[in-house]
């Protein structure tokens, strides 16, 4: 990389400190141009030091800051890198990359830092992936798995299973550059069970395909029901805020409202709805059709039913409704006298009772929804590694490649057949940490990147 990239680092807005970051061949001596201090010139500065001292140029002066030197190839990108830690605002972060850029450096794209250090060898892509799935982690549970794959985790995975291709892939060539040399049948089942272990290790890996799902986008859960039953109350109960408005009147929630909980470590989007009714207020009506879109799109559905009232045609009609969807009857306010009974039909569908007004029962809720996102299975072991869509994709076309090649192996087929087919798995496998990734893939994966990461 030829050129110096600047952008701020921080998020815009008002704080303690900003921080603006300059990276490539002429940071230093940007650095020499934009900052005074009394330590000396950037360019001497020995590495991994910070200084004190003014941002400005021709006599005006933009702030005092502290400038951090790295120099190569110890740095981020492993290219030379300095620092600005500005004061927190707005104005002094955009006047100080304002300056970087006059002085000559260009404005870094999305995720160009990253890119940059992926192209100087100091991560592989699924390292980088991880880098965003930090920065995204909503709970324990993504943050750790997140952590795990920058350790390289799921990079020594892969490269495991490449390892094990290529050792395959070398014997049958040597076959294939020796024609008069026919293939054991010994030599050939060997290969055959090894490329059978792979598969079967591709699969494990598939496995975690849900888990990084969840981790990574959260999993939709829509409390639903008739006015008046505790949806608001009960969403501000799971996520420990009065985030939604709760009044004793029918239809206070007019629009739906999302908010993220962590809940054992697994990220939830709760989505509280308007009360549907049937009703003639316009605000209203749009807020119920919101709710049953939510109802419908969401992979997890609460219905809330006010177990102080008897069962209505309302509750019976939502219940239907989610028929067919991970469903969970919450029967709110217990603490009140019960009127409810649950006929039979319904008595099947799993219910936890609870009480959102004194916290009775949130905890089992809880331990209801971690089960219901996992469907039963898992969701307690420590993750390691959760692979995300990019890379389930490829380990999919890996997958299918080494089914057809253990197909041929036992029919016997040609054996250059069977080396094309482990070539392009492992092409496929070669490109999850980014051996065998073409420029396009890394301008996908780089561009959902934030900016000055
Ligand atoms: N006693 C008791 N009252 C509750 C409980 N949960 C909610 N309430 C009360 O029930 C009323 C309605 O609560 P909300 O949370 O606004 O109900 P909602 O389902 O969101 O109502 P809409 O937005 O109008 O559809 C309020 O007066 C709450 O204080 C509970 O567990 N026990
Ligand atoms: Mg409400």
């Amino acid at each position: 990389m030829d050129d110096t990239i600047a952008a701020i680092s921080t998020p815009i807005g008002e704080g303690g400190i900003a921080i603006i970051r300059v990276s490539g061949p002429d940071a230093l001596a940007l650095g020499n141009r934009i900052f005074h201090t009394r330590d000396g010139r950037v360019s001497e500065f020995p590495s991994h030091t910070l200084h004190f001292g003014t941002i400005g140029r021709n006599g005006e002066m933009i702030d005092q800051v502290m400038l951090g030197v790295m120099r190569a190839p110890r740095t981020y990108t492993k290219e030379d890198t300095i620092e600005i830690n500005c004061h927190g605002g707005i104005l002094t972060a955009r006047k100080i990359l304002a300056l970087c850029l006059q002085s000559g450096a260009r404005l870094a794209e999305p995720g160009e830092f990253t890119k940059r250090a992926f192209l100087n060898g100091r991560l592989d892509l699924t390292q980088a992936e991880a880098v965003m799935d930090l920065i995204r982690a909503k709970s324990d549970r993504a943050h750790a798995a997140a952590v795990h794959e920058l350790e390289g985790h799921l990079s020594a995975k892969i490269d495991q299973a490449r390892e094990k291709l290529i050792t395959i892939l070398a014997h049958i060539e040597a076959y294939i550059d020796f024609p008069e040399d026919d293939i054991a049948t010994e030599t050939r089942e060997t290969l055959l069970r090894d490329t059978e272990a792979v598969l079967s290790f591709v699969r494990s890996l598939l496995a975690t395909a849900r888990e990084g799902k969840i981790l990574r986008e959260g999993i939709s859960v829509a409390i639903v029901g008739r006015p008046n039953v505790g949806k608001s109350s009960l969403l501000n109960a799971l996520i420990g805020t009065d985030r939604s408005i709760v009044t004793s009147v029918p239809g206070t929630t007019r629009d739906t409202i999302e908010e993220t909980a962590s809940i054992s470590g697994v990220p939830f989007r709760l989505t509280d709805t308007a009360g549907i009714r049937s009703t003639r207020g316009a605000a209203e009506k749009i807020g119920v059709e919101r709710s049953r879109k939510a109802l419908d799109s969401s992979e997890i559905v609460l219905v809330v039913l006010d177990s102080s009232k008897q069962l209505n045609a309302a509750d019976r009609e939502l219940i239907k409704h989610s028929h067919g969807k991970h469903a969970l009857l919450v029967l709110n306010k217990i603490d009140l006298p019960s009127r409810l009974r649950l006929p039979d039909d319904l008595a099947k569908i799993e219910n936890v009772k609870v009480s959102a007004a004194n916290g009775t029962g949130l905890n089992t809720l809880r331990d209801q929804l971690v089960k219901l996102a996992y469907s039963g299975k898992v969701g307690t072991t420590d993750v390691d590694v959760a692979i995300n869509e990019r890379q389930k994709a490829l380990l999919e076309s890996s997958d299918k490649y080494l089914t057809e090649c253990i197909q041929c192996f036992s029919s016997d087929k040609p054996i250059e057949i069977i080396a094309q087919q482990l070539r392009r798995s492992l092409n496929a496998i070669g490109e999850i940490t980014g051996k065998t990734a073409t420029e396009d893939v890394l301008s996908k994966i780089f561009s959902t990147f934030c900016i000055g990461k």
